[in-house]
């Protein structure tokens, strides 16, 4: 079967590994939201990390970067910006951002290639020839899409910023996806939702990562007429994220952290929404009656994403429910 999924970086990527063992054709759109320029490169952490993680070259331990990284580039950068110290010039450091030594070759070499014009979707095709993910990764947009955080002291931060240096603790009052109305879907996109036999929006952020995919003019029109069945699986189990801190992304746009309220906040299809079905926790199978009865197909089931034979059972219960 031809299976479509929007990807954010760990969560979808932990459950891309499931999905792929069940040898379908699986092609990827992955969020672009996360990317930033840094020191004159192009960083893409959620491409790069379903790469990486496919590709058996993602670092075990932090779920994103690789395995077996170093930060000696990063250290002598921190070292230049203590010498210089703030104001003049030592602030084009990140110090806060985990550039590895590794890591820096893909972005050295992507931003090589985009600065000679080679589009984003492209410079992805060539970088997957060494990883070899075993799936189609697209990015959702070859167009420059950078999601920005308001932040309730009144400032704006790029989410990097938000999300790394202050741990999204600092509270954020809205998500402004900049570059989003220009962009316009890569190539195949498109075709990968309407050719699809069944599209998954896996355990990935609701807010930053899939509602960013989605703000891609486009995507979201052609979930709606796709005939693929469109399932999904809550991020959220027992009103906390699985990982990674989706409450705060929720609670920015006031949408509860529970698993009904994420299947709500993407609306069933049959009332223009954009999915059919929607897989909970069994912690939080008491919710199925109500989604069922607002019109979603829904089951619980474990989501918990411990290891490949819990991804591979969540991919066929997502396929299962598409099926009904
Ligand atoms: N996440 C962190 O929590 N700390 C980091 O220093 C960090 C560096 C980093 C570098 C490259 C990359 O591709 C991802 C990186 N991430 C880091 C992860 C990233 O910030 C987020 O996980 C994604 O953007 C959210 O899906």
């Amino acid at each position: 079967m031809r299976v479509t999924v929007l990807s954010g970086g760990i969560g979808g990527a932990r459950f891309l590994l499931g999905l792929r063992s069940l040898g379908h054709d699986v092609t990827v759109i992955g969020n672009t939201g996360d990317d930033i320029t840094m020191l004159g490169v192009r960083i893409c952490p959620d491409l790069d990390t379903v790469m990486y993680t496919l590709g058996d070259g993602i670092s075990q331990e932090r779920g994103w970067g690789r395995e077996g990284e170093t930060f000696r580039v990063r250290e002598e950068l921190t070292a230049y910006a203590e010498a210089i110290g703030a104001g003049n010039g030592a602030d084009a450091v990140p110090s806060w951002f985990g550039l590895g030594d590794l890591d820096l070759a893909t972005h050295l070499l992507r931003s090589e290639w985009m600065r000679g014009g080679v589009p984003l979707s492209e410079c992805t095709r060539r970088l997957c020839e060494r990883w070899q993910p075993g799936v189609t990764l697209l990015p959702a947009s070859d167009s420059p899409i950078e999601t920005h955080v308001s932040l309730v002291t009144g400032r704006t931060v790029h989410f990097q910023e938000w999300w790394v240096r202050m741990r999204a603790q600092i509270e954020a009052t809205g998500f402004e996806i900049v570059g989003a109305e220009q962009a316009t879907a890569a190539p195949g996109v498109i075709d990968a939702l309407f050719d699809a036999d069944v599209i998954v929006f896996p355990p990935s952020n609701p807010v930053v990562s899939i509602g960013v995919i989605l703000a891609v003019p486009g995507i979201a029109d052609a979930i709606h007429q796709t005939e693929a069945p469109v399932v999904g699986l809550s991020p959220i189990v027992g009103d906390a994220p699985v990982r990674g801190m989706a409450d705060a992304c929720l609670s920015a746009i006031g949408v509860p952290t529970t698993a009904d309220a994420v299947a709500r906040h993407y609306g069933v299809r049959a009332a223009g929404g954009l999915i059919d079905g929607w897989l909970v926790d069994t912690i939080d199978e008491a919710v199925v009656p109500g989604l069922v009865a607002d019109g979603f197909a829904a089951e619980a089931v474990p989501l918990l994403m411990t290891d490949l034979e819990s991804t591979t059972a969540m991919a066929k219960a997502s396929l299962t429910l598409a099926a009904r």
